[in-house]
């Protein structure tokens, strides 16, 4: 974008000193404007493939934040990290067919070395279950090699056919991918939670995006587990629900396929109790789709990599160097304490220009110095997340004031999103209902009868109008669900309260 010459009514004027701006409005053409944002804000470039995006630093950062926040959390749980190959044998993909079948279209596959065939074709990982667990049967003989707790930071390959979205829907990914065995039960299922509370953490602390945790739908349970946790996200703008991060108890489906036995204490062969989990940077595409403007990208501070961007405002015939050095000393106080402060000292911008670059990349706040603010003993400060600007006095207490600013912004953020969540919800009762909500793009929360044949029969019934409605959770949190209530789709007894919208 720098220094591009544009026609401007006969004027060649440098687009650089224009402000940036965004040619599409969230509210106007949401998908346009997602994938013109992903862009501009420089969280990722296109790539000569189709569906595969690459991640600029802007992206990785927030990235990283995540997961040293995640690291550190699994570590406290005594998980440990280890990196499995990229590449699985057919047969070991093939050895759990629940799980294979529902995935088989997706998978990719390496046939060829140079200009030979492979004798045996190797697929790059979708997900390693199937590629861990042969070693886990090497791994657990007894219960003192239990529990079993990995962890890998690395990519999955999707080769999904159909629209790509970056981040949400990609071909390749970075996730994380938890894989652990226990001699009980119970000691899986607690496991399960602990760590959806750390997904629902990671959202609602870090990204400032309200989530919904429950249980999937059979229609929707990962085919090697026996039940799957999510925490759910909602897109207020699509009102689409999207699914945020998954742990998965896999019971014993693929113990009994791996063949994970153990001797238990009484001396007794057993079978070990499995869970998978994991979350991608699908992650960050959820919180520009949450928070984003129609300035750009808007960073909730936790994960900013640029918290602070302090611009000098100098006039021309004002003391400049004066100007500089009061932002080189307020970046380096933010710094010391902390604050991820950064100067922009490019002289050959214009401030507006500057501003607008700032705004598209989301830092929380923007610290400008002029020498009027010399004069007046006083910073301005403009916040991101609403446009508010004002003075602050430039003292000792500066940067205690941009702690709490950034603080309250992060909150802020948190309770502006989880309001126009909670204004997209519909409570109903009937089909009617259920419609009159759909067609409003509302997420709809309604009893069910919890029969999968009725959740496909809604699918069906809803594919034309307006996308396929399908179950997006069943709360852990549910409401009174009060005697002889009816389920909204079959008339049948309600067994459950369950959100259901359109999904990514
Ligand atoms: C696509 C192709 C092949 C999802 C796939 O959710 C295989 C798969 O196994 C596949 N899409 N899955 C399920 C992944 C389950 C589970 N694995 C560990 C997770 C989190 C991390």
């Amino acid at each position: 974008m720098a220094g591009t010459e544009v026609e401007n009514g006969g004027n060649k004027e440098l687009k650089e000193e224009t402000s940036l701006g965004l040619t599409y409005r969230k509210a106007e053409n949401f998908d346009e404007w997602y994938s013109e944002v992903v862009v501009s804000a420089e969280l990722i470039e296109h790539y000569d493939i189709s569906g595969l995006y690459i991640l600029r630093p802007l992206a990785v950062e927030i990235w990283e934040t995540l997961q040293a926040f995640f690291d550190s959390e699994i570590k406290k749980m005594k998980v440990e990290n280890c990196y499995f190959p990229t590449f699985v044998l057919e047969s070991h993909l093939k050895k759990e067919e629940d799980h294979y079948n529902g995935f088989s279209q997706e998978v990719a596959w390496v046939t060829k070395s140079g200009k030979s065939d492979l004798e045996t074709h190797l697929a790059l990982r979708p997900s390693s279950e199937t590629i861990m667990y042969s070693y886990f049967s090497k791994w657990i003989r007894g219960h003192r090699d239990l529990p079993l707790k990995l962890n890998q930071w690395c990519n999955a390959v999707r080769w999904a056919v159909g629209d790509p979205t970056p981040f949400i829907r990609s071909r390749e990914f970075l996730w994380q991918e938890g894989h652990s065995a226990f001699a009980t039960e119970d000691e899986a299922h607690a496991e399960a939670l602990e760590i959806l509370e750390l997904y629902r953490r990671i959202y609602e602390e870090y990204l400032a995006v309200p989530v919904i945790k429950g249980t999937k739908s059979e229609v929707d349970t990962f085919g090697g587990a026996i039940y799957t946790n999510t925490v759910e996200a909602f897109i207020p703008n699509t009102g689409c629900g999207i699914q945020g991060a998954t742990t998965h108890c896999l019971g014993q489906k693929f113990a009994s396929k791996f063949e994970l036995n153990f001797e238990d204490k009484k001396g007794d062969k057993a079978m070990v109790w499995q869970n998978s989990w994991g979350y991608s940077t699908r992650t960050i595409g959820v919180t520009v789709m949450v928070h984003g403007d129609d300035k750009g990208l808007v960073l909730p501070p936790k994960v900013a990599s640029t918290q602070v961007i302090v611009i000098p405002v100098p006039y021309k015939d004002a003391d400049t160097q004066e100007v500089y050095d009061t932002c080189k000393t307020t970046v380096n106080m933010l710094c010391e304490a902390k604050i991820r402060a950064e100067l922009d000292s490019r002289d050959y911008l214009s401030l507006e220009r500057k501003s607008s670059e700032w705004e598209m990349k989301g830092v929380p706040l923007r610290i400008e110095i002029g020498s009027n603010d010399l004069a007046d003993e006083q910073v301005c400060v403009v916040q991101r997340h609403n446009g508010a600007k004002m003075g602050i006095a430039a003292n000792a207490d500066l940067v205690e004031e941009i702690k709490k600013m950034l603080n309250n912004i992060q909150q802020n953020m948190f309770d502006v999103a989880k309001r126009k969540q909670d204004e997209c919800i519909q409570v109903i009762q009937t089909w009617d209902e259920f419609v009159e909500a759909l067609h409003q793009r509302k997420i709809i929360l309604a009893p069910w009868c919890d029969d999968k044949v009725v959740e496909l029969d809604v699918k069906e019934k809803t594919e034309n109008e307006m996308g396929a409605v399908k179950i997006l959770c069943s709360p852990f949190d549910q409401p009174k669900l009060l005697e002889g209530t009816k389920c909204f789709a079959s008339g049948k007894p309600a067994k459950k309260w369950t959100y259901w919208g359109r999904s990514y």
